[in-house]
């Protein structure tokens, strides 16, 4: 560490720190410097007091620090090796300069009359141009930020005692080692006139750079020499011209579209144009830097310019789009059927493209599409770059890299920033480092930001989290260029985040039938005399002679005679499928094509060989004595087939499924050991801490990542996304995401909504996720009893007054169906269900109500025969063996059991309750059946018609554990009623309820309550006399 660093070092703290590699190490890092100065751009209301505490309470420069310098000195001079490296440096290099030791520590000057005091005056200039630098940069194109005078005063010479005499001394700034000497181009000695002018140029023009709260030097310096060093900062006049031509086509599309489609919303770039040239730069930068994918994530603002002009979607296309008579797609290309969904409204769709870089590379460019709800789609965009890194081998993730553009406002306020920026650098969720982009146009809808944020910039949320921040001035196509191309160079350097704000402004409203001046009336004042950063761009480049009018006119008229043309075309333009379709998809079905029912059965050799691999632990791992014992048991009940409880009938779905040649990735809170301690999927030796993790071993040579059980951090929303981004990359994966409870899945409720339950029907594409909720009222309370299966249910899009085609040959219920919701009883039901989401043509999202006293209910258990595919072993039917969607009673029923008075039909583990209540003493009820629906969505019709035909003077009853306004019982009532109504066999007044009353908790937090409602009830649908509710 050099000298820049060394002033830091003066009050340094121990600060307990993580490492990435999980241990905690003590480390003394550099203190944040105090910064009270609030720079929020744009603020109608009147300026607030500002507290300046920027005083000079603790500045080294006082007499107690003179004297720790001295101290300091002088033991350094004794032993060099007694102080901090950074201060052996600093005294290194004064004496090194003065070539007279002893005559520092006398006070006497070095570089002629250059005192310690001077030299570290001088020091603590230039860091706080480093530090501060940035809030006197001219950032807003507006000049509207109206804390001006609220510029630290470290940044002023006065403040470090240098006086106007001083300016034109030399002084002696240092060019030693990778440290420093980059301000002073190496040059040893500099006037103070010109370091100031250096300080300047560098850290208070267009470009403001934050980066001095990274804890890393090596980092720092690396942004140093990038920053303070000339070379890095002009273009000649060919990249000047091609910023301007881009400049052009991004000013040009706007226009277009504000003259021909005036009254349509389409949430303009205008203000923030130079985004298009910035974009273009980083991509050509990072592929010169061996990216060859990126994936993108953006809001509203700009996306139909960013998808013109970055991902050359046909432009006749996009105009075709704002054409509501248009024909999209009716004409069927035979690959994909004729499905359309709902589709979504223009500004949301996604699209993909090869694009060609300007210096000869090509680069595969994704948008994803994302619903209106504000960076809802960031971790959706990390999980799918993750993918691509794991299918591409990308080890190092370098060559696939995830953009985020955000809005100003909804990168401050919105919560899932922070849990996409806190995955970062997690081991299983690392993308190498996510490019941020905020297009900050210093408004949110009609909220100021002085009322949107709390804090200085709108970015400062990343500045926990190491990644450094450039802020620019949005109107200077140049220095937005040149952050753009930095921010990739330290992606790909430092394979870490890094965040460029674009400070621009919004030229019309937040739509452009919005009017802005009800709200922003001073800014619009102002925007409405502020020229274009083209007009300005135009005018500089005019000037200093480097383009023509000519050559600029020429541009001009070409840009608008394609528009015209594509605007031509787009009346006759049909949209093709394949326009949203993925590649990597090919064949797989639509929900308008048939996709066959298969078979989930394993064979058994195979069944036993992968039972054996997840069971056997290696020697050498030292598990602690129960896991060891679970595992034993386990190996048991593969040897036995006996008795293979849940957790075990989970490892041999995934172990079949990974040694079929399928990825398995299983993500959430504590998941590699599980929440109720039975998943166990990750050993960890008690005597060397190592971690083994037996699926990671089912077949030789199994690549490391290939079965992936990973602990999230403690999110559900950015998490949840992650998985289901990564789902969407490749269909040949078993992706899961666990909830801790069930009911916490509700701070996901966005990925749900959003992007789950709708995300096919809106954007054409498909994810087979799996979504893990544990769910079950065993009194715990009402946090954790209630998955709130009736939200996931209600959510369903089948119809349900209507029998759907049920021929298992001719059956697509479950493609039409927009999810499916399943409470699964034995292990073997949930080998195969999760089995079945791979085993087909086409991708679901699955809902599972997962057990938690099932987990270790004895009588939840299953025989390994259940698992095979032999012709004769239970579950074995013409098909094969499979997921079965109910299961019918136990009790070797036949055909036709007249004397049966009862039917009840219910789902998840109160059917072990009811069978043992049926059960119970000497009054065995053997005239009451009970059926599971194993799974609720799509509704099972075929199979409960085969039950209400089974038992013909049965008196029908849904039984459930969950209140009478929660659980399936809503859902089931049509679709049971229509399935009744459909045999002549009554209808709603005839389906009776048994369960829980109506309330506003999930559950009780009295267990003694509990107790006496679940006895009730079970009591209840065990009466003789029949049900009389409803
Ligand atoms: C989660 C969410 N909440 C609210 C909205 C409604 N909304 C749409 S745009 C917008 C303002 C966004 O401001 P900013 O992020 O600065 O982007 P800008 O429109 O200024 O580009 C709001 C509040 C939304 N789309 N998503
Ligand atoms: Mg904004």
């Amino acid at each position: 560490m050099g000298w820049f660093r060394a002033g830091c070092m003066i009050s340094t703290k121990l600060s307990a720190k993580r490492n990435l590699c999980g241990l905690h190490i003590f480390r003394i890092v550099q203190p944040f410097p105090f910064s009270p100065i609030r720079r929020i751009f744009h603020s109608t209301i009147t300026k607030q007091e500002q507290v300046n505490a920027n005083r000079k309470t603790d500045s080294f420069l006082d007499s107690a620090n003179s004297v720790y310098i001295e101290e300091l000195q002088r033991s350094w001079e004794a032993d060099p090796s007694s102080v901090d490296e950074s201060w052996d440096n600093f005294f290194r290099n004064l004496v090194g300069q003065n070539h007279v030791k002893g005559m520092a520590a006398a006070g006497v000057g070095v570089s002629g009359q250059q005192s310690i005091q001077e030299s570290m005056s001088l020091l603590l200039l230039v860091k706080a141009y480093q530090v501060n630098g940035h809030t006197k940069a001219n950032l807003d194109p507006l000049n509207l930020d109206l804390n001006k005078d609220a510029i630290p005063e470290d940044l002023d010479p006065a403040f470090h005692s240098f006086t106007e005499s001083d300016l034109d001394r030399e002084f002696y700034l240092g060019v030693w080692d990778d440290s420093s000497g980059f301000l002073s181009g190496n040059r040893p000695v500099m006037t103070l006139r010109s370091i100031m002018n250096r300080l300047e140029q560098t850290y208070c023009g267009n470009i403001g750079y934050e980066y001095m709260h990274i804890d890393d030097s090596s980092k720092c310096n690396w942004l140093r020499n990038k920053i303070e060093t000339q070379e890095h900062i002009n273009y000649d006049v060919e990249q000047r011209k091609v910023l301007l031509d881009r400049l052009i086509w991004s000013t040009r599309f706007e226009n277009f579209l504000a003259v021909k489609k005036k009254a349509e919303k389409r949430f303009g770039l205008e203000g923030g144009e130079t985004l298009i040239p910035g974009m273009k730069e980083m991509f050509d930068k990072a592929a010169d830097l061996g990216v060859e994918n990126i994936v993108v994530g953006m809001p509203h603002r700009g996306r139909l310019n960013v998808l013109g002009n970055v991902f050359r979607k046909p432009l006749a296309q996009i105009f075709s789009e704002f054409d509501k008579k248009a024909k999209h797609g009716l004409s069927d290309d035979g690959e994909v059927g004729d499905y359309m969904g709902t589709g979504d409204v223009k500004y949301h769709l996604g699209t993909s493209y090869d694009r060609p870089t300007r210096r000869g590379n090509r680069i595969h460019l994704s948008l994803m599409a994302n619903p209106s709800h504000l960076e809802a789609v960031d971790t959706v965009v990390l999980g799918k770059t993750r993918a691509k890194q794991y299918y591409f081998k990308d080890c190092d993730r370098t060559k696939n890299l995830g953009v985020l553009i955000h809005g100003d406002g909804s990168f401050a306020g919105q919560g899932v920033v922070y849990e996409t920026l806190h995955l970062s650098a997690l081991p299983n969720y690392c993308t190498g480092g996510t490019i941020h982009v905020v297009v900050n146009n210093q408004v949110a809808f009609t909220t100021d930001p002085r009322s949107g944020r709390s804090s200085q910039y709108c970015t400062d949320v990343a500045k926990a989290f190491n990644v450094p921040i450039f802020h620019v001035n949005g109107d200077d196509v140049e220095a937005v260029a040149r952050v753009c191309e930095l921010a990739a160079e330290w992606r790909q350097r430092f394979h870490a985040d890094v965040v460029v704000d674009i400070i621009c402004y919004r030229r019309f409203g937040h739509n452009e039938v919005d009017e802005p001046s009800f709200t922003q009336p001073k800014m619009y004042k102002v925007i409405e005399k502020h020229p274009s950063s083209l007009e300005i761009y135009q005018k500089k480049l005019l000037e200093s002679g480097e383009v023509t009018q000519e050559e600029i006119d020429r541009k001009h008229n070409k840009v608008e005679s394609i528009l015209n043309e594509e605007y031509a075309n787009s009346k006759d333009y049909v949209l093709k499928r394949t326009d949203w379709l993925s590649s990597h998809w090919a064949g797989f079905k639509s929900p308008q094509q048939l996709s066959r029912i298969r078979n989930t059965g394993v064979n058994p050799e195979v069944l036993m060989n992968v039972g054996r691999a997840i069971t056997t632990i290696p020697d050498e791992i030292k598990a602690h004595k129960q896991v060891k014992r679970i595992y034993e048991e386990r190996a048991r009940m593969v040897e036995s087939g006996e008795g293979i409880d849940w957790a075990l009938a989970e490892a041999l779905a995934f172990g079949t499924l990974l040694v079929e040649g399928n990825h398995v990735r299983l993500s959430g809170q504590d998941v590699e050991r599980g929440t109720f301690s039975h998943r166990h999927a990750v050993l960890h030796d008690q005597e060397t801490w190592e971690k083994y993790c037996p699926l990671g071993h089912t077949m030789p040579g199994q690549d490391e990542e290939m079965f992936t059980v990973s602990n999230s951090s403690l999110s559900e929303f950015g998490v949840l996304g992650f998985e289901m981004g990564y789902s969407m990359e490749n269909p040949n994966a078993l992706v899961m995401w666990e909830a801790q409870f069930g009911d916490f899945s509700n701070g996901a409720q966005v990925m749900f909504d959003q992007f789950l339950s709708a995300g096919e029907s809106k954007w054409l594409r498909q994810t087979g996720l799996v979504v893990l909720l544990p769910h079950g009222y065993d009194g715990q309370g009402p946090e954790h009893s209630s998955a709130r299966l009736e939200r996931f249910l209600m959510m369903s899009d089948s119809y349900p007054y209507v029998m759907p085609e049920m021929e298992p040959t001719l059956r697509k219920q479950i493609q039409e169906c927009n999810w499916q919701v399943v409470n699964a009883t034995t292990p073997a039901n949930y080998f195969h269900l999760l089995r079945r989401q791979i085993h087909r043509e086409f991708r679901k999202p699955l809902i599972v109500m997962s057990p938690k006293n099932l987990l270790r209910h004895k009588l939840c258990k299953s025989h390994l025969s259940e698992f095979d595919n032999v012709q004769g072993h239970p579950g074995f039917d013409k098909q094969g063996t499979r997921f079965k969607r109910l299961i019918k009673d136990q009790n070797g029923h036949s055909d036709v059991e007249e004397s049966i008075r009862r039917l009840i039909l219910c789902s998840g583990k109160v059917y072990y309750e009811l069978d043992e209540e049926r059960g119970k003493g000497d009054n065995a009820k053997d005239d009451i059946a009970i059926c599971r629906v194993e799974q609720l969505c799509p509704f099972p019709y075929d199979l409960v018609q085969r039950e209400l035909r089974r038992y013909p003077n049965a008196e029908v009853v849904w039984c459930q554990e969950e209140p009478m306004n929660m659980g399936a019982y809503s859902y089931i009532l049509p679709r049971l009623a229509t399935a009744m109504k459909d045999m002549g066999r009554g209808s709603y007044d005839e389906i009776k309820y048994v369960g829980r009353g109506a309330s506003a908790a999930t559950a009780t937090g009295f267990y003694q309550v509990h107790k006496q409602e679940q006895s009730e009830f079970l009591q209840r649908a065990m009466q003789t006399n029949p049900i009389q509710f409803p």
